[in-house]
């Protein structure tokens, strides 16, 4: 492990791990399912693959995957052979993708059948060649270049010797987004998976081999590669997987079907689970605990999840930089309403401007202290510096700790929002809007529903020429903004105004429209 040797290699050690469970299962998915044998003999197959295609230890390799077995494949075939894994966002734009693989250099790509016309179109823009084309469950005929995952692994000679990575070798990177410039490529290594299963996984939340783990995170996202993938297979326990969007129905039918006793999700999702029509009883599913992250958990809808389904959620706040959560609330110890306390093995500080710790009671910038913080941002020093700064990472949220030790989130020190569990940034979606031809000025703000959950407000200055400032209006600025940006960065809510508060020298006044809010 890290703790006694330089040499490490996360895959590897999962596979170590696991070898008294090989007949176990490791994966269900919506087609089938994966025993840990089997999981670790494809995993070795995959390592051959890319070898024999002529990917080379340290390259990266593009991972455009949707939630099935051949995910965890991908990430652990390529992590055994010292390739990295560029996990992404499966529900992004050509442009998106296009910077992405010019930022990262991936000499091949691992890609979903449905998301190859996306991926296709960025690379016919892309100034960077993706040489091979490896595709997951390929539905017909395949072009030149491009061939069928599972083809690829039935033909190859597993690779049984893992690459001798270092523990601080770059093992896999994540894309982290800001309030402002592109999606910064996040560098984790080998060891950083470890201390995120150690210290949260196994100490705090308890996981053991008899779980069957459900996250309605995807894993191209740091909370659900945790969930779905490093934790459950640190501790041998069972993974369900979901192909499409998890909405409520698709979350209540694998309850239903498979019975987790572990789910994961963000609060806009609990709040959807508790208000649809066919929630299930708490004796219909086999739930034993539940964690939640991605924004704040309001106390009321703790409150209630609890009351309806009869087990705690474990609210827990993690970030892309640190690979997973680093303050928690502890199943025997929960405060709604609050984030909890340090996971142990983390320290918090927080900070005032001046970097002098401020008083209980007093909100200040966060800043953690830990093993798991990723190496660097690729390529870009200057973000590098700001957030990574010696031992100690600052997370851009602001808090406050009362007397007991217990952490209240209160809002970003940047700009951006968090809405459903995913970071928007306002400049974005404001840059996407005046793009359209009725709109002249917009300001884009969090407005917090009646559940406690934020939400995108857009305040839009139309044109003269703009036609009436009515619900089609606003429909098509929404789908508009859709069309442009991933799927979650629309704003819910359209205001019309005549102008924007601004200061005399021309900057919106954001806190003026949140006053706007205020009741
Ligand atoms: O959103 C969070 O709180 C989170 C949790 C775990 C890993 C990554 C993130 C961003």
């Amino acid at each position: 492990t890290p703790e006694n040797s330089n040499q490490f290699n996360i895959a590897d050690y999962l596979i170590q791990t696991n070898q008294n469970r090989l007949e176990r299962l490791a994966y269900i998915d919506d087609k089938g399912t994966l025993t840990y044998a089997a999981l670790f003999d494809k995993v070795r197959c995959l390592a051959a693959v890319l070898k024999q295609l002529g990917v080379h230890r340290e390259e990266r390799v593009l991972l455009l995957m949707n939630d099935c077995t051949d995910w965890p494949v991908a990430f652990l075939g390529a992590i055994h052979a010292g390739i990295v894994p560029v996990a992404i966002n499966t529900l992004l734009k050509p442009q998106d993708y296009k910077y992405i693989i010019e930022d990262s250099r991936c000499q091949a790509a691992l890609v979903s059948a449905s998301l190859l016309p996306v991926l296709t179109e960025a690379m016919s823009d892309a100034e960077h060649e993706i040489k091979h084309i490896l595709v997951s469950r390929p539905q017909g005929e395949l072009s030149h270049g491009q061939l069928s995952m599972d083809e690829a692994l039935a033909a190859a000679t597993p690779c049984h010797r893992p690459c001798s990575t270092k523990a601080d070798e770059p093992a896999f990177w994540l894309y982290s987004s800001g309030s402002t410039g592109k999606p910064k490529g996040t560098i984790h290594s080998h060891a950083n998976p470890y201390w995120t299963i150690r210290y949260y996984a196994q100490d705090l939340l308890h996981l053991t081999e008899t779980d069957r783990i459900l996250s309605a995170a995807k894993l191209f996202f740091a909370y659900g590669l945790g969930n779905a993938l490093t934790f459950p297979l640190g501790v041998g326990a069972s993974v369900i997987l979901i192909e499409g969007r998890p909405t409520p129905d698709a979350v209540f039918d694998a309850m239903r079907r498979h019975q987790p006793t572990i789910f994961c999700g963000a609060p806009t999702g609990y709040a959807g689970m508790l208000a649809a029509a066919n929630t299930p009883t708490r004796d219909e599913v086999q739930l034993r605990m539940c964690s939640s992250a991605g924004e704040a958990l309001p106390r009321e809808l703790g409150e209630r999840f609890t009351a309806h389904f009869g087990c705690h959620i474990i609210d827990g706040i993690g970030s892309t930089e640190m690979l997973h959560i680093f303050l928690s609330n502890r199943p025997d110890d929960i405060h709604y309403g609050t984030t909890g306390k340090p996971v142990p093995g983390y320290e918090l500080e927080l900070r005032d401007e001046q970097g002098a710790i401020v008083a209980d009671g007093e909100i200040g910038d966060l800043y953690i202290k830990g093993k798991s913080a990723a190496l660097m941002y690729w390529n870009n020093r200057e973000k590098t510096r700001a957030t990574f700064q010696g031992e100690w990472t600052k997370s851009g949220d602001k808090y406050s700790r009362d007397a007991e030790g217990y952490y209240t989130y209160a809002g970003r020190s940047d700009d951006m929002l968090k809405v459903s569990g995913q970071y928007v940034s306002p400049f974005e979606v404001e840059a996407t809007l005046i793009e359209h031809e009725a709109v002249l000025e917009a300001a884009v703000i969090g407005v917090t529903d009646s559940q406690g959950l934020v939400k995108t407000r857009a305040y839009v200055v139309l044109k003269e020429s703009a036609p009436p400032a009515d619900d089609t209006l606003r429909d098509a600025l929404k789908a508009f903004v859709k069309s442009r940006l991933a799927p979650h960065k629309y704003p819910r809510s359209i205001e019309f105004l005549e102008e924007l508060p601004k200061t005399a020298t021309g900057k919106i006044q954001r806190f003026r429209l949140r006053e706007l809010n205020q009741h």
